[in-house]
């Protein structure tokens, strides 16, 4: 473990041997400058859609009772520009180095970090917690990639992180978390068994980020991406991206489904 947090530019050609050895290391690294300007205000108002939408078809109590409020589950509802996060070269090669190329998308969620108020530790995120609570003798599993809509300061709410406490039964001391501090636009890459939370957001702004998590394809979503969304919208989607909607590891739901000549499920999907 080195304590500090790995900073890569996305230009560098050996990007992807040092965010793999910092993930390895530490559990966490930091790619910068993936996204550009237009990229993040057309997610930062995908997100404001996106939370109306949540809380239409929540109900602002559900939110309330399960500490959501500004969380935005399946945020591709609200926006085609979240598909587009999905065809970002720089992390999918990540994604098949870590885990593989036939893996899923776990979850993608926005978060809206409002400022601070009392009783806001309730929220989950600002708990400290693992993605992925499972340690499997050192398999990883799941792996999250969490873009900077805002920038990430102290100040503003950083994701904490615990370095090196990934792949580890035990709960660490988090007297040791550090803030992830990065421009907008920026990516925190980390193993999901990594102890992390949102910091406290001190400013008076909202700060903005969005996590993708993949795993491995046989291991369940967080969601059924493929019904939610409905098949036409998966369908519009190039062939990654529905593989990784979860299109090609569908569970046949019938005798017919399971005997057609065209399966809802690929086989050696690693
Ligand atoms: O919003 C954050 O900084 C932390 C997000 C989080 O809790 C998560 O990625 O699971």
């Amino acid at each position: 473990m080195t304590g500090e947090i790995a900073r890569v530019s996305s230009k560098h050609p050996r990007r992807l041997p040092s965010i793999l050895a910092a993930l390895r290391a530490d559990g966490c690294a930091v790619l910068e400058d993936v996204f550009d300007e237009a990229t993040l205000s057309a997610i930062r108002d995908g997100l404001h859609v996106g939370l109306t939408l949540v809380r239409e078809q929540a109900g602002q109590a559900a939110l309330q009772r399960t500490g959501e409020l500004g969380v935005v589950r399946a945020p591709m509802l609200a926006s085609d520009a979240f598909f587009r996060l999905l065809e970002t070269p720089e992390l999918l090669e990540i994604v098949d180095a870590m885990l593989s190329p036939a893996a899923i998308l776990h979850l993608q969620n926005g978060f809206v970090l409002p400022p601070a108020a009392p009783g806001d530790e309730a929220r989950f995120q600002r708990q400290f917690h693992r993605d992925f609570p499972r340690v499997l003798n050192g398999f990883v599993c799941s792996i999250n990639t969490l873009i900077a809509i805002d920038g990430f300061t102290a100040g503003n709410g950083a994701t904490v992180v615990v370095p090196g406490s990934h792949q580890s039964h035990d709960a660490p001391d988090t007297s040791a978390a550090i803030p992830v501090e990065c421009d907008a636009g920026s990516v925190v890459v980390f193993d999901s068994t990594l102890w992390h939370a949102a910091g406290r957001n001190a400013t008076a702004h909202d700060r903005c980020a969005v996590n993708q998590q993949f795993t491995h394809s046989f291991f369940k979503q967080q969601l059924d991406y493929v019904r939610c969304l409905g098949e036409e919208r998966v369908l519009r989607q190039p062939p990654r991206t529905q593989q990784l909607l979860g299109w090609y590891t569908r569970v046949p739901e019938s005798l017919e489904q399971y005997y057609r000549e065209e399966r809802v499920y690929r086989a050696g999907q690693g």
